[in-house]
């Protein structure tokens, strides 16, 4: 008696459906449309927005990445959903597929295209670190340095919270920081006792403060505000509250904020300016307390 063969209901239909063309469409399309809308309405909202240079490079550099990656994200979205709707199985029959081999003009285009995106990443990424230092902390000698002069401010962190110290005001120190608008500052960022990490998040500044090492980040602030500053490096128990709010100010308002520090300050400089070792911390590129005091 002969029976009807079970796979017959499943073989593949006598398709002449063009699949690839129709997903390459799908996909310019939607890349059209969406690649321009990320950038303008999604991109600016990226942080850490615009309260320095770098910050505006910085939300500038992961526009452009996301404008990268968005037809990228298109192409894997339409090829799944016009995968889930043209190649299901139509019957309950288990069968093997048709057999797949290799196309060599897609693998091409796919190592092509690939290696064209990364390298032009790693090369964007390049240019955009050397342009003006990118926010990050660089070490004790920095490659990418702006050109002009700097106004000095050093960051000290300690279990919980930081000192700013100003060289330029004879050493004096401030647990406020204060820094003057439209300026070109160069922070340097160290440790009195565990790894802490400053982030000046509206900045767009984050380096790592390590006990006994100058780390150099610089920054170009723009008009008045305040920005938040955090420790992003576990440091302890405290660490979660170990955050203060930073100012930029106008010239004259940081000079009448520096007067009044620095009177508060004299009041203590006989006492810092002692050596270490007689219990003193004179200014510094870094310090060593003694380790009894490293518990902050
Ligand atoms: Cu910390």
């Amino acid at each position: 008696m002969a029976t009807a063969d079970p796979n017959a209901a499943a073989a593949p239909p006598n398709d002449s459906t063009n699949h690839g063309l129709r997903v390459v469409v799908a996909w310019f399309v939607l890349s059209a449309i969406a690649t321009p809308l990320v950038a303008i309405f999604v991109g600016r909202l990226i942080p850490p927005g615009n309260a320095s240079v770098q910050g505006t490079e910085q939300v500038f550099d992961n526009t452009w990445m996301l404008s990268v990656i968005t037809p990228v994200i298109c192409l894997l979205v339409v090829f799944f959903a016009y995968g889930l709707g043209s190649f299901r199985a139509t019957s309950d029959a288990v069968v093997d597929g048709p057999p797949l081999r290799n196309d060599a003009r897609i693998q091409v285009l796919w190592m092509v295209g690939t290696s064209v995106i990364v390298l032009f990443l790693a090369g964007f990424g390049t240019y955009e670190l050397l342009q003006n230092g990118a926010g990050g902390g660089q070490g004790p000698n920095p490659i990418a340095v702006p050109s002009g002069s700097k106004f000095q401010v050093q960051v000290v962190a300690q279990q919980w919270q930081f000192t700013y110290r100003y060289p330029s005001l004879g050493g004096m120190e401030s647990n406020q920081l204060y820094l003057p608008a439209d300026t070109d500052v160069e922070l340097h960022v160290t440790s009195l006792d565990a790894i802490h990490s400053f982030w000046a998040y509206e900045l767009g500044v984050k380096a790592d403060a390590n006990p006994g090492v100058d780390n150099v980040v610089f920054v170009k602030t723009k008009g008045p505000g305040v920005f938040h500053v955090r420790c992003a490096e576990l440091c302890g128990l405290w660490h979660p509250y170990m955050f203060n709010n930073g100012h930029v100010v106008d010239s004259g308002q940081f000079q009448a904020w520096a007067a009044k520090q620095q009177k508060l300050y004299a009041a203590i400089k006989p006492f810092m300016d002692k050596p270490e070792s007689d219990g003193g911390a004179p200014y510094s590129k870094t310090y060593f307390p003694a380790p009894d005091r490293r518990a902050g």
